[in-house]
């Protein structure tokens, strides 16, 4: 009851949320796996207030987790030990300006990613990060994860597009570095310190971020492969015929098409093993070629393809795509979720081995294969038969080694684009080196003393 009345002295009544019902949505998380109570949820309109929340904090050690659109697939965006309050940035999202000949728009944290890109678009550009929860997210947590996404392969990660960013820090001081400067070697790049921190250094408050011009023709095409070695040939082919124009090339095992499909009320009508859904795009009108693309496909041995011949075509492909979340939790309830990446060319021989391993130890498996296969990313979900409830999570240690033992086994990482949060923070150490981990603690307690940031985040304990 102190906290609350400390924060309602510098804050409005609007400024706090303190109804438990309304607490609800934000004390757990997307996959209803992390739930905790809180003291209140601040919803601060300014950066005075979101500062004055800080002081607050600092001075009375009150642990405080930054929440975006909580699509965290890690419990990341949930407090993770008792009596934290949790900061919504939602009101700290307006777009502060564009600048066309810097390439650079700059916006608030607490803007909806899908607002953003609808932003610039309008504006005759175009802002590349596009993600399943593109509609809830929002820019300070993509900044904050790091987030990849479909368009990875040509643009890079959220990493790759800020230019500049502000952040609170825990003692409330703001740092606010929104250059546009495409350049710039004036020692360590210490913006880079807060990109994938999970809230465990500071909130982010804005940022400055690359835009590009806009597309003038894409082509969207599922093919349908019978062995996962086509895949990849295809992904090689593309690379060196469509090097520059390879915007998306994500991968769906049968078992995830099939579930999305339905899922989605859409069906392709395409048969095979393994499904692509690839996207080029043209900023000069020439080279795009329907008719060529599918004869070059044909000549490599891809006969089962469909080219999207109207914008709405493309959509119901994407849209197949990106129901896979929603569809796999409405359907198959809870599963275990593996967010990995290896090397492309180790990948064929990862997803032999490790389905051997899986199903050998648990014949009741669908494995779940999907992903950003173009980067070398994949989300390895498995659901078994036994028991589709939270019960489930008694087998995730065993399930988590057996993947991750291969994952390691093939040079790749246990977390590609979704973070450490709390659920992988154990496993951190098959992937960083001790020294690593030892600098990542050494630059949290420079820059959060008191560890009131996001604690029990990213750390092993
Ligand atoms: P939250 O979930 O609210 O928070 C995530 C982390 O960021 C937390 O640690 C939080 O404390 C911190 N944080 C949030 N805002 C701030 C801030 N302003 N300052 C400091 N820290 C902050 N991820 C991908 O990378 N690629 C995908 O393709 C992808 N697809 C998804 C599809 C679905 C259906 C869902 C549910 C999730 C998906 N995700 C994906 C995961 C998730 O959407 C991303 O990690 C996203 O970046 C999280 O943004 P958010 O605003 O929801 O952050
Ligand atoms: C995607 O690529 C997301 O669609 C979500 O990263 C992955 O649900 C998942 O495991
Ligand atoms: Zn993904």
């Amino acid at each position: 009851m102190q906290i609350i009345s400390l924060f309602r002295e510098v804050l409005e009544p609007d400024e706090l949320i303190l109804d438990d019902i309304k607490m609800a949505t934000y004390t757990i998380d997307w996959r209803k796996r992390y739930q905790a109570s809180c003291h209140c949820v601040l919803r601060p309109k300014s950066l005075g207030s979101l500062q004055k929340i800080m002081q607050i904090a600092y001075d009375n050690c009150i642990t405080v987790t930054p929440q975006g659109g909580n699509t965290s697939m890690c419990g990341a965006s949930i407090p993770s030990i008792e009596n934290s309050v949790i900061v919504i940035l939602e009101r700290i999202s307006k777009i502060r300006s564009l600048n066309t000949l810097d390439r650079t728009v700059t916006a608030e944290a607490g803007i909806v990613l899908a607002n953003l890109r609808s932003f610039v678009r309008e504006a005759g550009f175009y802002f590349p990060l596009s993600l399943a929860s593109e509609s809830s997210c929002q820019i300070g947590g993509t900044i904050a994860c790091n987030a990849g996404g479909l368009n990875v392969l040509r643009y890079g990660t959220m990493r790759d597009l800020v230019l500049g960013l502000e952040v609170i820090l825990p003692n409330g001081h703001l740092i606010s570095h929104l250059s546009g400067l495409h350049k710039n070697t004036t020692g360590l790049d210490t913006k880079q310190l807060w990109i994938g921190s999970e809230g465990t250094l500071g909130i982010i408050t804005a940022a400055t971020l690359k835009i590009y011009p806009q597309v003038n023709e894409r082509m969207t095409f599922l093919i349908a492969c019978d062995e996962i070695s086509q895949v990849l040939f295809l992904l090689q082919k593309f690379q060196f015929e469509y090097m520059s124009e390879l915007t998306s090339f994500e991968y769906m095992s049968l078992p995830v098409f099939q579930l999305s499909q339905n899922y989605s009320g859409i069906c392709f009508g395409l048969s095979g093993q393994h499904f692509v859904l690839c996207e080029l795009s043209f900023d000069d009108k020439k080279r795009f070629d329907k008719d060529l693309l599918l004869e070059q496909l044909l000549l490599l041995g891809f006969s089962n393809t469909i080219v999207a011949c109207s914008d709405k075509e493309s959509q119901r492909m994407w849209q197949v795509r990106e129901n896979i979340s929603e569809a796999q939790k409405n359907t198959l309830g809870i599963s275990i979720k593996h967010d990995i990446a290896v090397p492309i060319s180790s990948l064929q021989r990862f997803i032999e081995n490790t389905e051997m391993k899986v199903k050998s130890e648990f014949p009741d498996a669908t494995i779940l294969l999907f992903g950003h296969l173009g980067d070398g990313s994949l989300h390895y979900n498995v659901s078994l038969a036994r028991d589709r409830t939270n019960g489930v999570y008694q087998f995730e240690e065993q399930l988590n080694r057996l993947v991750y033992t291969e994952v390691i086994k093939h040079s790749g990482t246990i977390a590609a684009e979704h973070g450490i949060g709390q659920l992988k923070k154990k496993w951190l150490s098959l992937v960083r080196t001790e020294q690593e981990i030892q600098i990542m603690s050494a630059l949290k307690k420079a820059i959060d003393p008191k560890n009131i940031m996001n604690p029990g985040k990213i750390i092993p304990d």
